[in-house]
């Protein structure tokens, strides 16, 4: 019997083959990512007026959404005979080529903006020994020359998410959800920074309505955070602004296929504040026990706000949490933090917990 085959957690390549582009068996950098819980919050759904459900990314090898965009990419790299990759990376694109370079023996080199990479994440490429170049610039700049890079270099491969394999790999959130539902949701809420993710989950719902695997599409509600909302405000931004790191973009990269999934959808896409955005991070740790990065709760964020403003979508939801709270410790350390310590007494112990009981 075919070990593999039966295995859960085999990857998304040898899951959804047929669906993805070509890839030989030897060329398959996989470390198992994909078949991520669909949580159900019941607190949370009462308060956006409709039945929702998480779809929590976090649970993927490198705590990420990255992971199902970068086996596909890197694969493709190893089966053309790269010997290198490279991306820009406001963080988790980073984290998770440098984990799958490792796992396919290729050299990994980041470029990130310097001082704005959240701590987790920093952690994870230093821990896999991809080499980090830090750019005195935005994100926005450090993808610029890293497409330079590879183009000019012949046998690196940019595996941002303007290579089509990682939409085409990312694309495998939308299967899951459809099936773990049995049907599409309703609308799929989700955060947008260089817009890769949204366009990849509108590409995998339209390939399976289309192909008759599903009967509808979601409507697809894309939040980028106020200080970085380019497509909202229908501009650039020269220097973008937010708390939530990971979509602190000012000139998204596939930005038409964000307006695209909107427009074609019935939905939207629209702005939250850093507050919001912090609020619903908050909310998602204390009331459904799921702790996602600030960038990863937008999406309820945005929820919560059309909900406020009595124009929130009906039916079943799905919030897509792209990435783990363990990635940003700072943003929880920056409210609140650790208490001063006690007598090692009973009375000590039991006082405090007497203070703290509900
Ligand atoms: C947690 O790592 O762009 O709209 O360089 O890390 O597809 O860009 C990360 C983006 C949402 C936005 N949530 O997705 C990078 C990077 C988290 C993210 C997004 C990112 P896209």
């Amino acid at each position: 019997m075919d070990i593999q085959s039966q295995a859960s957690r085999q990857g998304v390549i040898k899951k959804y083959r047929e669906w993805l582009p070509e890839i030989p068996d030897r060329a398959i950098a996989t470390l198992g990512e994909g078949e991520t819980p669909l949580i159900e919050a019941s607190s949370l759904s009462e308060r956006v007026g409709a039945r929702l459900y998480l779809k929590f990314e976090g649970m993927n090898p490198t705590a990420s959404f990255k992971d199902r965009g970068m086996t596909v990419a890197m694969s493709r790299a190893v089966a053309a005979g790269s010997r290198a990759c490279v991306c820009a990376s406001t963080g988790n694109t980073a984290a998770s080529a440098s984990a799958y370079a490792a796992r396919a023996g290729v050299g990994c080199f980041v470029v990130v903006p310097v001082g704005k990479i959240a701590l987790g994440k920093a952690v994870q490429v230093l821990a896999h020994g991809a080499k980090i170049i830090q750019i005195e610039g935005n994100f926005d700049a450090a993808l610029k020359l890293s497409k330079r890079i590879a183009e000019e270099l012949g046998d690196v491969t940019l595996v941002n998410s303007v290579n089509q394999d990682r939409i085409e790999g990312q694309k495998t959130a939308a299967f899951e959800v459809t099936e773990a539902l049995g049907h599409p949701p309703d609308a799929l809420a989700l955060p947008v920074g260089n817009a890769g993710n949204i366009t990849s989950y509108w590409k995998g719902f339209s390939e399976w309505r289309e192909a008759g695997e599903a009967g509808g599409a979601p409507r697809m509600l894309g939040f980028q955070a106020e200080g970085a909302s380019p497509l909202v405000a229908g501009h650039d931004f020269e220097s973008p602004e937010t708390v939530a790191s990971a979509i602190r973009i000012g000139s998204p990269a596939s930005g038409e296929g964000a307006l695209a999934a909107a427009r074609e959808s019935g939905g939207a896409i629209e702005s939250v504040t850093d507050e919001e955005i912090l609020a619903a991070q908050e909310l998602l740790a204390r009331e459904e026990g799921v702790f996602c990065e600030p960038a990863s709760a937008a999406g309820v964020a945005g929820l919560l706000k059309l909900a406020g403003e009595g124009r929130g979508p009906e039916g079943v939801v799905v919030s897509v949490l792209t990435g783990h709270g363990l990635k940003d410790p700072d943003v929880i350390l920056g409210r609140t933090r650790l208490p001063e310590p006690v007598p090692a007494t009973f009375e000590a112990v039991a006082g405090e917990m007497e203070r703290f009981m509900p």
